[in-house]
């Protein structure tokens, strides 16, 4: 029997419908209410952005917040659920205007360093390890701003600090190319692999993969995660999709190339993803248009196409495909997989 994959949600993946050029088109919804769908759309693991499970922690004394955290623990034993990670939000504050870790304001990135520290306690006192590091604002708009070669180190610093935070974090960090920013200091997987075999406790840093970061760096999601896998470095991922090079749009998985979303499942079945107890997350957003009393449909669709692609990564017909990859036949591998995903 194959291992059963465990999937999370994000409170951020429940939206009201804001962007760039409107405001909100949906009512809020509650905590209690993600948890809710979570449980009805069979998600068992919540990913939390700090102030998501502790809000206002800027301004809590450290058993403050540790008392809060307890309780949101609490909500999720109660609910079934477990944490998955904690993401310090960095780049919603004023102090990470210009970024954190790599700002050009010392205060600044004193500030980030703290409050990735805090993290770490919000995540250690929810039960979970995973502190994943979405460096979004680390990078710049007009490139002569930052001195790359201080802010690799910086990024190295803000690593270390969150390792030495407490000696069970584990650090997932997630590259983005651009936006916010125009360009990343840490664009890649192996930017990011890269930053992390350099730090105090390789050990304890490897990645999340956003499908939808990978194709906005030109890269092949599935390829991005094989590099990780075989490293043993895929920690998570935010599955998603993203039509070409634009804004980060956040779709449904498989949405835009349903071949690349199978190939990054089947990459997933042949490392054994699942065996590893690492979560799948779908880092989706419902489309601006949809009515509130479907604003989950996005989750629940995601979900249901990587279960189908699963069972099309284990009926893919892997004799005939090695046969065509034998006689170097890749024109007949293509239209063995062409056809095995037409299949009925
Ligand atoms: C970035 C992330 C999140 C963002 C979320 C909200 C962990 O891809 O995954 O941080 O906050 O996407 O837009
Ligand atoms: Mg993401």
């Amino acid at each position: 029997m194959a291992t059963a994959y465990r999937f999370s949600i994000g409170p951020w993946n429940i939206g009201r419908g804001a962007d760039p050029f409107g405001p909100p088109v949906r009512p809020a919804v509650s905590f209690d209410d993600v948890l809710k769908t979570a449980v009805q759309l069979g998600f068992e693991g919540i990913q939390f952005h700090d102030d998501d499970a502790v809000p206002d922690l800027e301004n809590l004394p450290p058993a403050r917040i540790e008392a809060e955290a307890k309780e949101m623990k609490k909500r999720l034993d109660d609910n079934g659920l477990v944490a998955e990670f904690v993401a310090p939000r960095l780049w919603e504050h004023e102090h990470g205007i210009d970024g954190g870790y790599t700002s050009n304001c010392a205060t600044a990135r004193k500030w980030a360093i703290e409050r990735s520290k805090r993290a770490v306690d919000v995540a250690m006192a929810l039960g979970c390890d995973l502190i994943v590091m979405w460096p979004a604002r680390e990078g710049t708009a007009v490139r002569e701003s930052k001195n790359p070669i201080t802010a690799s180190a910086q990024m190295l610093d803000a690593i270390n600090a969150i390792l030495g935070a407490s000696p069970k974090a584990r650090i997932a960090i997630e590259p983005k190319p651009n936006e916010p920013v125009d360009h990343a200091f840490v664009p890649t997987i192996g930017h990011a692999l890269a930053l992390g075999a350099r730090s105090a406790d390789p050990a304890r840093v490897g990645v999340l993969i956003e499908s939808a970061h990978a194709i906005l760096a030109g890269l092949d999601p599935s390829d991005e995660m094989g590099f990780a896998l075989a490293a043993g470095k895929l920690w998570s991922v935010h599955l998603n999709d993203q039509n070409g090079l634009k804004f980060d749009q956040d779709t449904v998985f498989g949405a835009a190339n349903l071949r690349g979303a199978f190939d990054q499942v089947r990459v997933l079945e042949q490392a054994g993803y699942a065996d590893t107890g690492a979560f799948v997350g779908f880092d989706v957003k419902a489309q601006r248009t949809q009515k509130a009393a479907s604003a989950t449909a996005h989750l629940a669709t995601s979900k249901a196409i990587f279960l189908r692609l699963v069972e099309k990564a284990r009926s893919f017909p892997e004799k005939q495909a090695a046969e065509c990859i034998a006689s170097r036949d890749y024109e007949a591998l293509e239209r063995t997989v062409l056809e095995h995903l037409l299949s009925a």
